[in-house]
């Protein structure tokens, strides 16, 4: 054969829950008797789902990216927004399958979300990111059922969690104003108080992602509120009117975003709409924070599950591509490479699904106080690092495939563009290690974290294990300790390294303390790399010495 007569197959997805056995195995340890038996058939149907259809449809999205089309052929204004069939397709297979509903009926008590989150981590990577527009959907549900009166539960709560297409609605979460999307306390939007007792808004939402969405959640400033997050309030509003006409928004444009690129991302301004205060005024961004904290769980499910879709592709195409004589799958360093990505992406699945488990006992009213403490820490904790490790891993997938990771046509490029905003959506690795200190200060989660861990610790069956990650732990300790001291820029000077190691750390603990659990051989040698491999020191730095000119 000639070179010209050599093609090269490309990787086969398969069943995406049957070729996952760290799900399985996790389940399996975690769920009550007979649960497992019970929702398997499920997500293994989930798993073809993502294997096959999906796939097809994802493409059509991601070929014909919405349009924003502002005016009618006479001139009227519509600012209507196109999207593609394959879109459409990604919200009904959602509401059919319980993507939200499974969260809130709640028929496995505080095993639900873990059910549910099993459901959106076989979804997302095959979703054209719809998982973006559920994951505000989802954390509207909650806000309003925890801080929406009647009319909105009976209304809006029970579009949200509905599993009938043709009932189901998204929401929007319309935070980010042009002032900036970390520091939401300039929101400049104001909310005019009406006779009807309801509010209208005006001013203008920057990044609007959804913007086909039925209802949005935002924040505004009520007139004569006080300035800073404090005078801000939560409000719900609805897009349309009955007759299915904006109610006084206008779309200037869609985003132009270096991934996501069927998702609908826009600007638009508020020029009146009518909205709804929820839980009374003021305190919004308090009330904003219980959306914005189940976005961020679902930012990090995403992250593990597209780790996870570039490492299956990548694997597979080690067993079919060959160089150098033989297949990549049989070189010692290819394999050392994978092996190391593997990791990566078993230790953030522990992570992630240990605040999955906390979030479900919360919810469920079973959680100790000393849990809520910890679920709170480990939320900003699990985003900020899975965000960075899945942009770090999806480089290196790309890289296993040589130029043809490179190259557009193979799909491969897309799952890097698609990690990036990993990073940023919903927080920003900054923002979320400073929310980490806001946890300490506020909520104790500090020494949440601390009895977990030295009691998870002290649990342990392997010495070595306990004294490498007692010694780190204690190291950390000691070097916060003196950030405490140093006064307050050093300690938020120094906040995402001793977040990052805080969290390599955890997943050091969880890591070791599963391989107990199942005896299984690879995770054993998984915790045992992890903690041998993964940099779990963080000396303090001295922030005043700058490298910036
Ligand atoms: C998928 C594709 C997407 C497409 C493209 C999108 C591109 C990106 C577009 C974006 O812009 S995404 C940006 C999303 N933005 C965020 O996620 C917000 C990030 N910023 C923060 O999280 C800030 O830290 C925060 C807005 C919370 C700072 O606000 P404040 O008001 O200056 O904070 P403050 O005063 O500490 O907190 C106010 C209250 O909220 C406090 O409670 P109290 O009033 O009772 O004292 C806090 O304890 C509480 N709080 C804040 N964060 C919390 C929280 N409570 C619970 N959990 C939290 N995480």
């Amino acid at each position: 054969m000639t070179n010209s007569e050599f093609f090269q197959d490309s990787p086969v997805l398969k069943n995406q829950f049957t070729q996952d056995p760290l799900l399985s195995r996790y389940l399996k340890k975690r769920l009550p008797d007979g649960m497992a038996q019970e929702i398997f058939p499920h997500l293994k149907e989930l798993g073809d789902l993502a294997a096959g259809p999906m796939l097809a449809w994802a493409d059509e999205a991601e070929r014909n990216p919405p349009v924003h089309v502002p005016y009618d052929p006479w001139g009227r204004r519509i600012d209507e927004i196109r999207v593609a069939g394959g879109w459409k397709k990604m919200e009904e297979l959602a509401a059919k399958h319980g993507l939200i509903a499974a969260g809130y009926e709640r028929k496995y008590s505080e095993f639900s979300r873990l059910y549910q989150m099993s459901m959106l981590y076989l979804y997302h990577s095959s979703s054209a990111i719809f998982s973006c527009p559920l994951a505000m959907t989802d954390g509207a549900a909650r806000a309003v059922e925890l801080y929406g009166d009647a009319a909105m539960k009976s209304r809006a709560f029970r579009h949200l969690t509905s599993r009938d297409p043709a009932q189901f609605w998204t929401s929007g979460q319309w935070m980010t104003e042009k002032s900036g999307g970390s520091d939401v306390s300039g929101t400049s939007t104001v909310a005019k108080r009406e006779a009807s007792g309801g509010y209208s808004l005006w001013g203008v939402k920057w990044f609007t992602s959804a913007t086909t969405s039925q209802m949005a959640m935002t924040l505004a400033r009520p007139e004569g509120a006080e300035a800073g997050s404090r005078g801000l309030s939560l409000f719900y509003l609805e897009l349309r009117n009955p007759q299915g006409q904006l109610q006084n928004i206008r779309i200037h444009r869609l985003k132009d975003k270096l991934g996501t690129k069927a998702l609908p991302t826009a600007e638009l301004s508020l020029e009146g709409t009518p909205a709804q205060v929820v839980g009374g005024e003021g305190q919004g961004v308090r009330k904003i924070s219980s959306l914005f904290n189940i976005t961020r769980i679902y930012n990090a499910i995403c992250s593990i599950s597209q780790m996870r879709r570039g490492i299956e592709l990548a694997v597979e195409y080690s067993k079919i591509r060959t160089a150098f004589g033989r297949k990549l799958s049989e070189h010692p360093l290819h394999v050392q490479t994978l092996s190391d990505l593997q990791l990566e992406w078993m230790g953030c699945f522990q992570l992630v699904m240990k605040a999955v488990e906390l979030l479900g006992k919360e919810e469920c009213g079973k959680a100790s106080e000393t849990e809520s403490a910890l679920l709170r820490v480990l939320t900003p904790l699990a985003k900020l690092y899975c965000g960075k490790a899945v942009v770090s891993v999806s480089s290196e997938v790309l890289e296993c495939f040589g130029g043809a990771g490179y190259v557009e046509d193979t799909g491969l490029p897309k799952l890097l563009r698609d990690a990036q905003v990993l990073a940023i959506w919903e927080g920003t690795t900054n923002v979320l290690s400073l929310d980490m200190l806001r946890a300490f200060e506020k909520e104790k989660s500090f020494e949440a974290i601390q009895k977990d861990l030295i009691t998870r610790l002290k649990g342990l069956r392997n010495p070595e294990a306990q004294k490498i990650l007692t010694e780190a732990l204690n190291h950390l300790g000691f070097e916060f300790e003196s950030a405490l001291k140093a006064g307050p820029e050093a300690l938020s000077g120094n906040a995402r390294g001793f977040a990052m190691t805080l969290t390599r750390i955890y997943i050091g603990s969880l890591l070791s303390e599963f391989a107990d659990q199942t005896g299984d051989t690879k995770d054993s040698l998984a915790a045992r790399h992890w903690l041998l491999h993964r940099n779990l020191r963080c000396d303090l730095k001295a922030i005043q010495q700058s490298l910036i000119d």
